[in-house]
């Protein structure tokens, strides 16, 4: 007897391990731990998807797939699904060792799947899971995704900003470093966990550094079981996405803050991180690379999804010969569809369009072109669209083209042109479709946004100023600035202010911050700031939650220099309700009169009935000026930047502060902290060396 009782503690606890294990079981019936380490573990993710309304599902229902199952048609009423994917932020080499002989011609080599071509020249890249663009993503509107994002960069920090998602349930997943996170540190990994709350064609990208520039950007798709446009396409295939981006002979951190001998610039084009570079020198251009394939069935009409992924200073204008182009959403907003010739992108900005399958089965160039400021460089990259059958001919052999690409100087075909950033708006019937004149296609036109008076209304006065170089090379100097060329300068602001990013994340250690201490803003700046001067300084505007908010963006520059600066709001959707160039007016006061409409002469406004397109990021005339407005629904702090690389880099934001610190949900309790470090040398707990 007295022998089995010394067994009873050990069946006790095997009962009790059993018990464990059975609960686990029957909460997370079709969970597989196996692939997600402990997503369903920690309290906060679990509180994270409980939280997101409109979520109908008890949170231990949804199943948590690996993110690749959750490419899928979606339908209405169907579970929500869990996406986990595992990234590894990388740096590493295009036309490296992993393509093997691909630069001597096997082609083969090229299609490794670890092998980045991009325009096949060997430089140094960002990578994620060793691919450029990084993975892609694919998920049905309320699924949850989880990111697990491992840095393997050695001495890098990084975060990813989901553009387009507004992070309404989780601020702090915006990825913005020192708002609304602390960056990554090199060998840490961080869960980005968030639901797919805004449908549409969306993207990410690293907001820390020139990460992107370098290869941290990707797609991201959030599909709506009820597109309000979806009769008019048969197809909506993951393959049919168009990823522009600007692509650089070496790691764009040369540039920064750049050169006496060269200014910035690209080199090449890629589309979804392939192309072919172009040698001026040597007239030569790199033929060992292959294109992007898009393969159509004659008779059939496919969507299109468009990324303009830049990172320099040219807006990018799409043509596919022989074929018109529906467009029918923008920035993940439907609009009415509107039938286009050639459409223009800056960066930041997705356009969705169909394309009919109506031409002679064949192969035809998908053309893209760098405009505005680099048409100077004359850069062009090619896909192919192909009506051939995969049993007859295979990618591999439709990726290296035998005939010639037609050449710059064969221009494109007149026609509607989307997007031209000198076109005059509300023009009715001409060739020129602003983005202004696009019109929503929502289920009722919001008056209560479109007509209300607004709560409050900003003027953002926007420009670079070259900096005067004995105060730049002096120890009054270090500031963030870009060496345009020799010694030209320049420094970005908004209303004279170049932002400063402050040194904890302001949405998840609000504790620090003090007051309005931290803060300026065009009348309260630091008593250091002198009149007329560029101020350096953390630039808040704050709206109280749920006001209507009217900004003008006035692009301040003193002649017309083809550069359309992309302004991109964090957490928010706009609506765009204006849109020109300005006359040659001389003060910035004269400017925002001119746009506040008390100078009526040469300017063109909405339609009364018009319905106003909604959008994310959107591009100001060179030396004119866009009008958004938005609830502001979302309470948190925002950021609102030029989405040029370079001029977010030397100060083209600020934040937008929605709502009290109290209104603002909070990050959990565990969510990781930084910022400086500085005690008191000879404070009582430290007490000064003895001597
Ligand atoms: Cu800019």
């Amino acid at each position: 007897m007295a022998g089995r009782c010394q067994y009873f503690p050990i069946w006790c606890l095997v009962l009790a391990v059993c018990c464990v294990f059975l609960v686990r079981h029957w909460t997370y019936p079709n969970a597989r731990l196996h692939c997600v380490g402990r997503v369903y573990e920690g309290p906060v993710l679990v509180r994270m998807v409980a939280g997101s309304h409109q979520r109908t599902e008890p949170v231990f229902q949804a199943k948590v797939y690996d993110g690749a199952e959750c490419d899928r048609v979606c339908t209405e009423n169907e579970v929500p699904r869990i996406c986990y994917f595992k990234w590894i932020a990388e740096h590493y080499a295009a036309m490296g060792s992993a393509c093997g002989d691909c630069r001597w011609g096997n082609r083969s080599h090229c299609f490794h799947p670890q092998c980045v071509t991009a325009d096949g020249m060997e430089r140094g890249v960002l990578s994620l899971n060793r691919q450029v663009p990084g993975p892609t993503i694919y998920v049905c509107k309320h699924d949850m995704i989880v990111v697990d994002l491992k840095n393997h960069m050695e001495g890098l920090e990084s975060t990813i900003h989901w553009h387009g998602i507004h992070q309404s349930d989780t601020p702090w997943m915006d990825g913005v470093p020192m708002i609304t996170q602390c960056p990554v540190p090199s060998s840490a990994t961080f869960r980005y966990a968030f639901n797919a709350s805004e449908a549409g064609t969306q993207f990410y990208h690293s907001h820390s550094g020139h990460q992107k520039a370098n290869g941290h950007y990707g797609l991201f798709v959030v599909r709506s079981p009820t597109d309000i446009n979806r009769d008019l396409y048969d197809l909506d295939l993951s393959e049919h996405h168009i990823i522009i981006s600007d692509w650089t002979l070496d790691l764009v951190e040369k540039f920064v803050p750049g050169l006496q001998s060269s200014t910035v610039q690209m080199d090449s084009i890629l589309i979804n991180g392939r192309g072919r570079h172009y040698d001026e020198e040597e007239k030569e251009l790199q033929i060992q690379a292959p294109l992007t394939v898009y393969r159509v069935k004659k008779g059939l009409r496919y969507r299109f999804r468009l990324i303009s992924s830049g990172s320099q200073f040219c807006p990018f204008q799409l043509q596919i010969e022989k074929h018109r182009m529906q467009l029918i959403s923008t920035d993940g907003g439907a609009v009415k569809p509107k039938m286009i010739d050639t459409l223009i992108s800056t960066s930041g900005e997705r356009y969705d369009f169909v394309l009919s399958a109506d031409q002679e089965p064949g192969n035809y160039w998908v053309r893209v072109r760098a405009i505005g400021f680099c048409n100077i460089d004359r850069r062009e990259e090619f896909a192919i669209l192909s009506y051939a059958d995969e049993r007859s001919v295979s990618n591999e052999e439709l990726a290296y083209p035998k005939p010639r690409p037609p050449t710059w100087d064969a221009r494109f075909p007149s026609g509607t042109v989307l997007n031209n950033p000198n076109a005059t708006c509300y023009v009715p019937d001409d060739d020129d479709l602003c983005v202004a004149d696009l019109e929503a296609y929502e289920s009722h036109r919001d008056d209560s946004l479109i007509d209300a008076a607004p709560d409050k209304q900003f003027r953002i006065l926007f420009n670079t100023f070259t900096a005067d170089p004995n105060i730049l090379f002096s120890d009054q100097g270090y500031v963030r600035y870009m060496t345009v060329v020799l010694t030209l300068n320049n420094i970005g602001v908004t209303n004279n202010i170049s932002m400063v990013f402050p040194d904890f994340p302001l949405l998840t250690q609000p504790e620090q911050i003090t007051g309005d201490t931290p803060f300026c803003n065009e009348t309260h700046k630091p008593a250091s700031c002198k009149p007329h001067r560029a101020c350096f300084c953390l630039h808040r505007l704050k709206v109280a939650l749920n006001d209507v908010v009217e900004m003008s963006l006035i692009d301040d520059a003193e002649v017309i220099r083809d550069l359309y600066h992309p302004f991109h709001l964090h957490g928010h959707r706009f609506i765009v309700t204006g849109m020109g160039q300005l006359p040659v007016l001389r003060t910035a006061d004269e400017k925002i009169d001119f746009v506040a409409r008390r100078v009526t002469r040469h300017i063109r406004t909405m339609p009364p009935s018009h319905n106003p397109p909604y959008k994310d990021t959107v591009s100001v005339p060179s030396r004119g000026y866009t009008k958004i407005r938005f609830r502001a629904d979302n309470p948190g702090f925002w950021l609102v930047h030029c989405h040029f690389e370079w001029h977010l880099g030397i100060g083209m934001s600020f934040v937008l502060q929605v709502g009290e610190v109290e209104q603002m949900k909070r990050a959990p309790d565990d969510f990781p902290r930084c910022g400086s470090y500085k005690p008191d040398v000879f404070s009582p707990a430290r007490p000064p060396p003895a001597l």
